[in-house]
């Protein structure tokens, strides 16, 4: 079934051959875009969750269980995250969740998996509404946006001192989110919004750059702001450069990865964007180095901005299986998995992880960086940790 549905493209199962037929199995699973314009980023968090799988493997081993994993592609699209849901859902042997990857997706998602109690942890989701339903089975390892959009108003009031900004959005859950965020802070602020634009996510033809081009010099900004994801980003860049060379180009953890560097080219040199996760070699938490080297031995590549999340992310979803299998001789109910991984305090490599009663992260990292060169990653310009709102 899920082949004829044509939305499993690329099921890893890394089981444990010596263990018996009758073994119990537990599945941990990434639900990420793996094919279209996210793919590249989607691979990183598969990554980053499988490297846990493939550590946690002798421990499974020698508990008696077969731990597999899972990864499966949602194309980034609300309506393949929903089918996802339902396959998730249904294999019993799924006991955690790493995903989604895009904000809306899980959004569109959660109405299926909540009520089977399938615990998920996103190591990317930043919009406030995923864990603002205060589902017993959501959470994310990642900051909000309800923090990272007025971070990144006052570095543009305070740091760069501007006055007159454009807001640009691709109309999705999570960009026009993060546009509003910077906007309410921005007035605020007493800085002048003179447009707020929005772009589809898919509307990248030539003549809908053109019109943004002709809008981006119009309104004469000194700064464009842009809520979405680099795809869009990075034209949005390069269109930007032809027709202002004066306005700064500022954006959110969307930026945040090798793909908007190529894509914007030459452009990419001077962005600022946010995050809410920080360079490899600028995290503080345990082994970051040797999650570094190991990552790069298994996937020929570095990791990229939430790669190390979803490796937390993994963890902590492995963890919280063995130490009830191991404290109760018997596999938690998904039910379980939900309450203990609230319980838990994970040192990862992204630093100390609890969560608050709605699934939030309680301390979490907002950087705002450059890309001080066209390269990935982007240099530090400041950085704060901050606890999610309390409300
Ligand atoms: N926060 C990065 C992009 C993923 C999302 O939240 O939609």
């Amino acid at each position: 079934m899920r082949l004829k549905l044509g939305i499993l493209l690329g099921m890893i199962a890394l089981g444990a051959a010596s263990l018996s037929a009758s073994t119990p199995v537990v599945r941990l699973a990434v639900a990420s875009p793996l094919s279209g314009g996210q793919a590249s980023t989607g691979a990183t968090v598969r990554n980053g969750a499988q490297m846990a799988v493939l550590e946690a493997q002798n421990r499974f081993t020698k508990l008696g269980l077969k731990l597999e994993f899972v990864a499966y592609d949602d194309k980034a699209d609300k309506k393949l995250g929903v089918q996802v849901a339902k396959q998730l859902v249904s294999d019993t042997a799924v006991l955690g969740v790493v995903g989604h990857l895009n904000s809306g997706v899980t959004l569109e998602a959660l109405p299926t998996y909540s009520p089977s109690g399938l615990t998920l942890i996103s190591p990317s989701n930043t919009n406030p509404k995923v864990t603002d339903q205060n589902l017993a089975n959501m959470n994310r390892v990642c900051g909000r946006d309800d923090i990272q959009g007025p971070v990144a108003a006052e570095f543009v009031r305070n740091t760069l001192k501007a006055r007159r900004v454009l807001v640009i959005n691709d109309g999705e859950a999570y960009g026009i989110g993060l546009a509003q965020a910077f906007r309410d802070r921005a007035k605020t602020l007493g800085l002048a919004v003179v447009g707020f634009i929005t772009n589809p996510a898919g509307a990248l033809s030539s003549q809908s750059i053109a019109a943004l081009s002709q809008q981006m010099k119009l309104y004469n900004p000194e700064v464009v702001y842009f809520g979405g994801l680099h795809v869009q980003g990075g034209e949005i860049a390069k269109a930007l450069q032809t027709v202002n060379t004066r306005a700064a180009f500022v954006g959110p953890d969307g930026l945040d990865n090798s793909e908007f560097v190529q894509i914007a080219g030459a452009a990419a040199k001077g962005v600022y964007f946010t995050s809410t996760a920080g360079p490899i070699k600028k995290l503080r938490g345990r082994d970051v180095a040797g999650f570094e080297q190991r990552y790069q031995r298994v996937f020929k590549v570095s990791p990229e901005t939430y790669s190390p999340y979803a490796y937390d992310a993994a963890n902590i979803l492995l963890e919280t299986i063995a130490a009830h299998y191991q404290a109760n001789k018997k596999l938690p109910t998904r039910a379980e998995v939900s309450k203990e991984v609230r319980n838990l305090e994970w040192d990862g490599v992204t630093g100390r992880i609890s969560f608050n009663s709605k699934g939030d992260r309680q301390n979490s990292d907002y950087f705002v960086l450059q890309y001080k060169t066209a390269q990935y990653p982007g240099e530090i310009v400041t950085q704060i940790q901050s606890a999610p709102p309390s409300n």
